[in-house]
């Protein structure tokens, strides 16, 4: 099954968001196999930021993923990572359509509220940079017959 690295950013953290946004993830269908609040590096936002290190907003990012706590996440399950970045809208919530977290919820691209990884193998990069292996866990959801044909 497929599985995608989620982080809700310090803003979205600083703004009682974490519920709200864990409970569109469950209630889509998705499982939770990983999560945790951590204040973040500066090594390891420049790690997971590195394709971006030559953007002009890039000291800025890390900057303010360094910033206050994020909630980072594994969430499993059918097509997990390209139907949660259609869950996140747009990068620039100005963009993002009505009904999806950013759309919902953001102002500005800079404050985006959550990060969602943009492919399959990114997501692995992802998983394996934030998560060890012995904290993502393997578990029997008893709803997948109600989930899955
Ligand atoms: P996404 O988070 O939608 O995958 P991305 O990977 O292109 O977008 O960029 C990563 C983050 O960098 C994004 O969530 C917010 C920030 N960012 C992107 N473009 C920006 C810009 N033009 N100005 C400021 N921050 C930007
Ligand atoms: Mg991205």
């Amino acid at each position: 099954m497929e599985r995608t690295f989620i982080m809700i950013k310090p803003d979205g953290v600083q703004r009682q968001l974490i519920g709200e946004i864990v409970g569109r993830f469950e209630k889509k269908g998705f499982k939770l196999v990983a999560m945790k609040v951590m204040t973040v590096s500066q090594e390891l936002a420049e790690k997971h930021y590195e394709a971006l290190n030559d953007k002009p907003f890039f000291s800025g990012l890390v900057k303010f993923i360094c910033s206050s706590p994020v909630v980072a996440m594994v969430w499993e399950g059918d097509s997990v990572v390209s139907t949660s970045r259609q869950m996140i809208g747009a990068t620039d919530p100005h963009a993002a359509a009505p009904g999806t977290i950013r759309g919902d919820y953001g102002v500005s691209v800079g404050r985006n509220i959550i990060h969602g990884s943009d492919a399959i193998e990114t997501a692995k990069r992802e998983i394996a940079l934030w998560f060890k292996e012995e904290e993502v866990n393997e578990w029997h959801a008893t709803l997948n017959p109600w989930l899955y044909e």
